[in-house]
């Protein structure tokens, strides 16, 4: 083996096989399916028709496994894909919070667009299983937000990160306007039917 390419390779000059070489790997590069699944904080899955990561696998997919959750099509978004889409603002406050709090991200309804979902709903998931379910008329209101910050400060594991789902009192189907019943921290994921 190698033998014939060996010479086949001989003949060329360095500069042209350079030059097939960067093509081979650039064809390989925009052919290949693209994968966002390492760097996903938060996963629209379901009805998306964007999706930028493979089909659930329950080895590699194993948190998502955990929680008996499985998709065909997702969309994978990292904190800076996030950001990118826009920093709203919103201000709320609620008994059982120490103060005020300034959150700030994209809106559910701008994570949606970017994912290409098309659905009657969307269920809001958090790491802890918890989620709520949102009409999709809803989730496109404009003072629905993923926030991504509070206080200037990342939202990140551990605390009520990586997104905290934020809105108005009275915006939820059956929202408890006196408790932040409903306000899902730790979101990771996002189903869409
Ligand atoms: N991830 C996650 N978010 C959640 C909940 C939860 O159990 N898990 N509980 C909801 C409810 S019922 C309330 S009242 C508020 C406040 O819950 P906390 O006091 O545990 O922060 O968070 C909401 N968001
Ligand atoms: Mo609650």
């Amino acid at each position: 083996m190698g033998e014939k390419q060996r010479s086949w390779a001989a003949g060329l000059p360095g500069a042209v096989l350079g030059v097939l070489l960067f093509l081979a790997i650039g064809a390989g590069a925009s052919a290949a399916a693209p994968d966002k699944r390492g760097d996903a904080v938060v996963t629209v899955t379901g009805s998306v028709t964007r999706p930028n990561r493979p089909p659930f696998e329950s080895f590699q997919d194993g948190y998502f496994a955990h929680l008996n959750l499985s998709f065909d099509r997702a969309h994978a978004f990292s904190r800076d894909d996030l950001r990118r889409l826009g920093m709203h603002r919103i201000v709320l406050r609620y008994p059982n919070w120490p103060k005020a709090i300034v959150f700030r991200g994209p809106t559910l309804g701008e994570v949606l667009a970017a994912a290409g979902a098309t659905g009657r709903s969307v269920t809001v998931r958090a790491l802890d299983g918890y989620g709520v379910q949102i009409p999709a008329e809803v989730a496109a209101r404009s003072d629905v937000i993923l926030a991504v910050e509070a206080d200037g400060q990342r939202l990140g594991l551990g605390g009520r990160g990586p997104a905290w789902l934020v809105c108005p009192k009275g915006t939820l189907p059956d929202q408890d306007p006196d408790t932040d019943s409903g306000l899902v921290w730790a979101v990771f994921h996002i189903a869409v039917e």
